[in-house]
């Protein structure tokens, strides 16, 4: 948009049309039954993260309850949430993890 009409002499504001993307926290779970070998390859194979990354992670997660696995736009940390729980699911492990806005 022009910021000045010359033909009318009326002023138009422009507006940046740009706006930095949501970002969500994808957040994981603790619980009493998923082994901690379990959260720290999901950890590993689905978030990224290196062994020691992973480690520090779920440990963080198994003392505090709640830990940040990752953060990324609204459809990718949707993806990551339903495919960790999936993952769990299917090796029968309980397992949670869930969404934030940052
Ligand atoms: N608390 C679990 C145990 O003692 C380990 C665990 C850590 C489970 C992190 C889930 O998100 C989790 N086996």
């Amino acid at each position: 948009r022009n910021d000045n009409d010359t033909s009318t002499g009326i002023v138009v504001k422009s507006k940046p049309k740009t706006k930095k993307p949501a970002m969500y926290k994808v957040l994981m779970l603790n619980d009493d039954y998923t082994p901690m070998e379990f959260v720290v390859h999901v950890l590993e194979s689905l978030f990224g993260k290196t062994r020691d990354e992973a480690t520090r992670i779920m440990l963080h997660v198994h003392q505090r309850g709640v830990g940040v696995c990752g953060v990324y736009s609204y459809e990718v940390a949707e993806t990551k949430v339903t495919q960790a729980i999936d993952y769990a699911r299917q090796n029968e492990h309980p397992l949670q993890c869930t969404l934030e806005k940052e």
